[in-house]
């Protein structure tokens, strides 16, 4: 049984070795100190006949090595806790803050995409012909589904459109604010050996816009098919604030008085207003099956 979100991203190992040092260091600590008390409070318990030892002011060693020697070790512990986030940021943000161009020279094929997150959905600027500019005429859009080639560096530049947001996808060991009126880059990579045993050989049909229960229902289906193998969950992390038509949907609610479907209708709406609800689907394609996707969306 795997415990954390399956990993698909080439730096996400880095993520994880870290969870679980810093779990494995706190459950031995923590553990330690509350096995000690536990010990003591039953070893010191009154007896009969026994009395106190006195007052011990904690000078000499025999008490204050109780509290230097888990301070040394407590203290290397968290050396080599540095030492591996600092690896892993290097890994993670290096690429995209100490260069402009992404400076990794192996990142020269690199994919731009401008992610807009809005209340409340997340939209993707493919900046296919390479200049950074997002909507010349050979760039694309695509709402809520975002289509990446696997084994090519993707860059994200996040920003917002109205109020805070949270761009996460778990399964690439992501999350990032979005901020309006500021940029903010990332990156990525979904290593072939990240996404073995997917299928490539079909496209994954997720539309952006869903009309009809048909549509909704075909959808459920096909995510269910591909998902944690070639579609991953894109969530909004930010939970405060609502739509401002949310106050509408009350007063629809409270005007609905008897009647059920309106009610209903109002509710849903009211449901459906909110962060929680910025849900979309990463689908991994194939270089190949990217292109084709493209070229498929491009002739409409
Ligand atoms: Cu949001």
């Amino acid at each position: 049984m795997e415990l954390l979100h399956k990993n698909i991203a080439t730096y996400g190992h880095l993520n994880d070795e870290l969870f679980w040092l810093v779990t494995i260091i706190i459950a031995i600590w923590g553990g330690l100190a509350m096995l000690l008390t536990i010990f003591f409070s039953l070893a010191s318990w009154r007896k009969e006949g026994k009395k106190a030892d006195g007052t011990l002011k904690g000078e000499g060693f025999a008490q204050t090595k109780w509290i230097l020697i888990p301070v040394i070790l407590v203290t290397l512990c968290d050396a080599v806790i540095d030492v591996k986030t600092a690896k892993l940021w290097a890994e993670v943000k290096g690429p995209v803050t100490t260069a402009k161009d992404f400076g990794d020279p192996s990142a020269k094929d690199a994919l731009h995409i401008r992610v807009t997150a809005r209340q409340f959905t997340w939209s993707f600027d493919y900046d296919l012909d390479g200049n950074q500019k997002f909507t010349d005429d050979a760039d694309m859009n695509s709402q809520g589904i975002l289509h990446v080639p696997v084994g090519r560096n993707i860059v994200w530049h996040l920003t917002s459109e109205d109020v805070l947001h949270s761009f996460w996808i778990k399964n690439l060991r992501m999350k990032q604010d979005a901020l309006p009126g500021r940029y903010i880059r990332g990156w990525f990579k979904i290593g072939e050996n990240q996404v073995k045993g997917a299928d490539f050989s079909a496209p994954v049909n997720l539309k952006e816009a869903l009309t009809s229960p048909e549509d909704e229902k075909a959808q459920v289906a096909e995510v269910a098919k591909h998902l944690d193998k070639r579609v991953f969950e894109i969530a909004c992390a930010e939970i405060c604030g609502s739509s401002e038509k949310a106050p509408e949907y009350k007063d629809r609610i409270n005007k609905a008085g008897d009647n059920p479907k309106a009610r209903r209708e109002a509710s849903r709406k009211l449901l459906n207003s909110g962060h929680h609800n910025m849900s979309g689907y990463m689908v991994i394609d194939s270089k190949e099956g990217f292109d084709t996707w493209v070229k498929s969306k491009k002739q409409g």
